[in-house]
């Protein structure tokens, strides 16, 4: 787009900005300061201006007092151009600040009419806007991707009613049940204040002193420990809105809601060694991944799902429903589906939606409901004052993606950058000037909170109920495959061999002998220690059923969709298999990627040239979900002798991934060591149908089998 290269595009505030899909930057107005006529970018204006639209003549000298003299005071241009930049920056989010974002919007599928008055859930098949940011917790905005952490999945919904914000996580709990703990969390996981290390990680001490020293993290931390805080893309992760709200219907009935998305294309996650790869190949491998999606037209796609439930189930479940250390497993209150989050547009600049996007959880549009739960009573407060200091006022709705979409009518005024100002004499209520007075409340149409009942003494006081700390943790680690229980020892002996301290490595084990013998026994075993006394529980755990929904190999979406064939090529390859490749990816609605050893490309046999995406060395097969090496007997010689086309075969064996290889590549595969291990997921090509069926076996997504067969933690 010619336009892209203009340096203004400025968005209508309040309105959408149609940036990639829509409106070109000339059609674009923005209001002035008196909130009245427009100010248009000059549809010509390919000439360079200063920020007041002076013409530049010379913009690579700066004006001087003869040529070798000193700049001079005059220069507005230099001076303009050196103060905007000086300024470029805001704080950085305390937490999540790595993360991106896209637009989109949610559909309506079923009507909760009878349920809620929320009109985001009235009619069926009605779309709302949406924004969402995805992002790591502990890491700083230019940390990588696959950090083992927590993702904050965070969906700006532009309702007619004004904007909800559902600000969750992709993990259903949190590590903890008060809010007034949450500095101390994120003081202990992020970079110890003396040395500014480790970055965007848990291993190390003072995130496990902390941990161990506070039972009620015990849930949270196996799923952080688990699969789920590494996942394959943001494409393939659940978010879940954590704590329960409720739901008010036209008489303010309430019921208990918790929210939750399921992404379309299934669960996925990548294997820790992966990851650590990953982030050196690739530190933007997720935000690189949900670009090229939504650029290639494979618009990511996310159920909203509720769990709905009353104050009698309320009462009689074993757990408090406020506190949000607890989930409400799917197999007792199951998730009913009633619309479609879908993200089919990029942002036009980082800076001004993903950075600037201001989620607050006390957004919420007449018809939903907060619950006491005190997290969330919190966040309540924190998420406003946080806005205010990184977006520098008290106006940043005035910013288009935080711009509600609905008509705004308040009597709030003035304030840095103020750009939606209010006409007329009234900016106060009560007034007696009649129409043009200015708006009124609206008793029916207003908002309206819940008549919660409280009493009791004001105290500081952790609820009996909410004693529980290691039951749900215990149901979590249980309810995993085998293979995915082996993911979360290993995690706890990678983490906790970071610590320098034993008696922290010691303490925390203690600990996971209450959720599970066993898991203590091998976590001690890795660690090179005896099993510890269990540490004594404020409540004795109880077992609880097991369930599959917390598992994400049981409910793997055996088969390929939106997943990335690498596939490596070299000279005099067979062009019959490379096509059979790519009708393979298409059919399959997967993705593909060609590795080459010369970013030129390769010659295939019958002397057709196909370019690469990659060099060999900077497209390793961690950035593909299953590969295909299509070689020939001349080339492979070099290859074989290469050691990033080793690693390329050997990484993606290791990594338990599907394999094709035409039977050329077999010197590659021996000089990788892996030929005498090939195994139902290594598959010789030599006729397109062979490709064809490969990749129907891809589905599977990784041979599990495969891995453990050397165990140091044992
Ligand atoms: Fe947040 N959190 N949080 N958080 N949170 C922020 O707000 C906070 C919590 C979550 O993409 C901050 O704008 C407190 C739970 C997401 O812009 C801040 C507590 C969950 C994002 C803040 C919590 C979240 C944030 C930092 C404990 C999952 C990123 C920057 C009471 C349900 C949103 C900002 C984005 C961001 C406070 C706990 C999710 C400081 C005090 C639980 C996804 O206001």
């Amino acid at each position: 787009m010619a336009s892209r290269r203009k340096t203004f595009i400025q968005t209508n505030p309040g309105g959408t900005s149609k940036g990639r899909k829509g409106k070109e930057p000339s059609d674009l107005g923005i209001a002035n300061g008196s909130g009245g006529e427009t100010h248009q970018i000059a549809p010509d204006s390919d000439c360079l201006t200063t920020q007041q639209g002076i013409p530049v003549a010379d913009d690579q000298n700066s004006l001087k007092a003869g040529p070798r003299g000193p700049t001079v005071l005059e220069d507005f241009h230099f001076r303009e151009k050196i103060f905007h930049f000086d300024h470029e920056r805001i704080p950085e989010r305390v937490v999540h600040a790595r993360g991106y974002g896209a637009r989109g919007f949610f559909e309506l599928t079923e009507s909760l009419a009878a349920i809620t008055r929320a009109d985001i859930f009235q009619r069926v098949g009605e779309k709302t806007e949406a924004f969402v940011r995805f992002s790591t917790v502990a890491g700083s905005k230019g940390s990588f991707d696959l950090a083992r952490d927590v993702r904050g999945f965070a969906v700006k919904l532009y309702t007619n009613e004004g904007n909800w914000d559902v600000v969750g996580n992709n993990i259903p709990v949190f590590f903890i049940q008060d809010a007034i703990k949450f500095p101390d969390i994120v003081h202990a996981v992020k970079p110890a204040p003396d040395r500014a290390f480790p970055q965007a990680q848990s291993a190390h001490d003072n995130f496990w002193d902390f941990i161990s020293l506070t039972p009620e993290s015990m849930h949270m931390i196996m799923w952080t420990m688990s699969d789920r805080a590494i996942p394959r893309s943001f494409r393939f992760m659940e978010g879940f809105g954590v704590h329960t709200f409720r739901l008010l219907d036209a008489n303010d009935r309430s019921t208990f809601v918790k929210f939750h998305w399921k992404p379309k294309l299934g669960l996925q996650s990548v294997m820790w060694n992966e990851a650590v790869k990953i982030n050196g190949a690739d530190p933007d491998f997720h935000r690189r991944d949900l670009w090229n999606a939504i650029s290639m037209g494979a618009f990511p796609e996310w159920e909203l799902g509720l769990q709905l439930f009353d104050q009698q189930f309320a009462d009689s479940f074993e757990f408090d429903i406020l506190d949000p250390t607890k989930l409400i497993p799917e197999e007792t209150i199951p998730v009913r589906v009633v619309g479609r989050l879908v993200l089919n547009e990029l942002v036009d600049n980082f800076f001004a939606e993903t950075e600037q996007v201001a989620f607050c959880t006390q957004n919420v549009p007449p018809g939903i409901d907060f619950s006491n739960d005190p997290l969330l009573q919190g966040r309540n407060f924190s998420y406003l004052d946080t806005q205010i200091k990184r977006l520098g006022g008290p106006n940043f709705t005035h910013i288009p993606v935080n711009a509600q979409r609905c008509p705004v009518a308040h009597f709030q005024q003035d304030g840095h950058m103020a750009i939606q100002n209010p006409k007329g004499r009234a900016n106060y209520e009560p007034n007696s000037w009649g129409s043009e007075g200015g708006p009124r409340e609206h008793p029916s149409r207003g908002f309206r909170s819940h008549a919660t009942e409280s009493e009791g003494a004001k105290m500081r006081l952790r609820p009996e109920s909410f004693s529980d700390h290691y039951s749900q943790a215990r149901l979590f680690y249980r309810s995993q495959t085998p293979v995915e229980q082996k993911h979360i020892t290993d995690a706890l002996v990678f983490e906790l061999s970071r610590c320098e301290r034993a008696d922290i490595r010691g303490r925390m084990t203690s600990h996971l002998a209450v959720i599970d013998e066993t898991l203590a026994t091998m976590v001690a075993g890795g660690l090179g220690i005896q099993v510890p006394e269990p540490v004594e529980p404020a409540k004795v755990p109880i077992d609880l059923p097991t369930s599959d929904a917390l598992s994400i190999i049981v409910r793997g979406p055996k088969r390929f969709e939106g997943r990335k064939l690498g596939i490596y090529l070299s000279d005099g390859a067979d062009p019959k298999l490379y096509k059979a490749a790519l009708t393979a990816v298409k059919k399959a609605a997967a993705a593909h990627e060609v590795v080459a050893p010369k970013i030129a490309g390769a010659t295939l046999s019958d002397g057709t040239v196909v370019e690469a995406h990659y060099k060999i060395d900077g497209g390793p097969s961690v950035l593909f979900d299953a590969i295909i090496i299509l070689t020939s007997k001349e080339s492979v010689k070099q290859l074989a002798r290469d050691a990033p086309s080793q690693d390329f075969v050997r990484d993606a064996f290791l990594h338990c991934k599907f394999i094709a290889y035409s039977p050329e590549a077999m010197p590659l595969i021996e000089k990788a060591g892996i030929a005498d291990e090939l195994d139902e997921g290594c598959v010789e090509v030599i006729k397109a149908g062979d490709v064809g069926s490969f990749l129907e076996k891809c589905g599977e997504l990784r041979i599990w089998a495969r891995e453990g067969d050397v165990d140091l933690d044992g």
